[in-house]
């Protein structure tokens, strides 16, 4: 899902500045034809202009921001939590619902009045009744000024949500900071992330991308440490990601141990929890003793991969057996 393109919402002044110039100008190209009518009948249709105007401009800029939000209970479950965790779900659906309220009521009273407008026989009233609906929908939108607001808080929240794909088979990389993960990443995929020696380096989940096949396979790097038990944000979006997205996961053992052997034990049961295949993949070999990464194949009691090519082919056979 891609975020990137939701538009702004503007405040409600905004929206009425629009509606109200052009219903102006409106009128004015009509004036012409407006001449051929007697002084009533020209007040009432000069009326009946702008406020049809008014109410389909507001209608259309209301309801394309509407349309381009996403309709929350039919996106993917990772993008449904992710909005939890980061919004206030309740007053997102409110906001929308009011936005939709305010179309309604706009088209409500423009409804109104042009019936009033075709009833009355006195010249001065079109206007009046014009000035009073104006009025009307200058206080209608101010009621959902908030709305507008927090939408568009919402809206630059989204806008920071990672671009995942939910049909393709996906490989998540998962380890402890700091083993290789986006350096794992760089080597399967086409990617180009930031790798650095210090922990914690990436501030976001990575997604690459690789064809095998004609077929699009997608790898999400899940940084942060998943053990404990207060995540940050980046390490909650990770932990859905791991829960909602993959369908392997591949999980990095560093045995030069940035962080102990026993807590990435610790945390590679912990992977269990999510019930997908998960591959062992030791990094760092090139530097390691050999004897001691032979030491760990042979006594970790798991299948253990130590360089890219059998790793490949174990994610394209788990592929398979999806
Ligand atoms: N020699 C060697 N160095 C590696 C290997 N994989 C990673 N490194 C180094 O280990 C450090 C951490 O690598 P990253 O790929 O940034 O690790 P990460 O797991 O993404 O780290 P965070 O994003 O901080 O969680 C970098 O200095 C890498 O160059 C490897 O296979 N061999
Ligand atoms: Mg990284």
């Amino acid at each position: 899902m891609n975020f990137q393109n939701l538009p702004n919402f503007e405040d409600s002044q905004h929206y009425l500045d629009i509606a109200f110039s052009a219903s102006s100008k409106k009128v004015k190209e009509q004036r012409l034809k407006l001449r051929r009518f007697e002084p009533l009948q020209r007040a009432k249709r000069e009326e009946v202009i702008r406020l049809d105007t008014v109410k389909r401009v507001l209608a259309r800029q209301i309801t394309k921001l509407l349309k381009s939000f996403p309709s929350i209970d039919s996106l993917p479950e990772f993008y449904q939590e992710l909005i939890r965790l980061t919004l206030d779900y309740k007053q997102l659906k409110k906001s929308l619902a009011a936005l939709n309220w305010f179309v309604q009521k706009v088209e409500g009273f423009h409804d109104r009045y042009i019936k009033l407008i075709f009833k009355t026989r006195d010249i001065n009233k079109p206007k009046q009744l014009r000035a009073e609906f104006y009025g009307r929908v200058s206080s209608l939108i101010r009621q959902v000024g908030d709305d507008l607001k927090y939408l568009d808080n919402a809206r630059k929240t989204l806008k920071g949500f990672p671009d995942i794909k939910d049909n393709l088979f996906t490989i998540a990389i998962a380890g402890f900071p700091n083993v290789g993960k986006s350096t794992l990443l760089s080597k399967l995929t086409t990617s180009n992330p930031d790798i650095d020696s210090y922990a914690f380096t990436t501030k976001r989940l990575l997604i690459g991308y690789r064809t095998h096949k004609y077929e699009k396979l997608q790898f999400v790097d899940t940084p942060g440490a998943l053990n404990r038990h207060k995540m940050n944000f980046i390490e909650n979006m990770a932990y859905l990601a791991l829960k909602y997205v993959a369908d392997v996961i591949v999980y990095i053992y560093d045995l030069s141990e940035p962080y102990p052997l026993k807590d990435q034990i610790k945390l590679y049961k912990n992977m269990k929890k999510f019930s997908r295949p998960v591959i062992v993949y030791v990094s760092k070999t090139d530097i390691l003793d050999k004897k001691l990464v032979e030491q760990f194949k042979n006594d970790s009691g798991f299948k253990v991969f130590d360089n890219i090519d059998d790793l490949n082919n174990e994610i394209l056979l788990k592929k398979k057996e999806y």
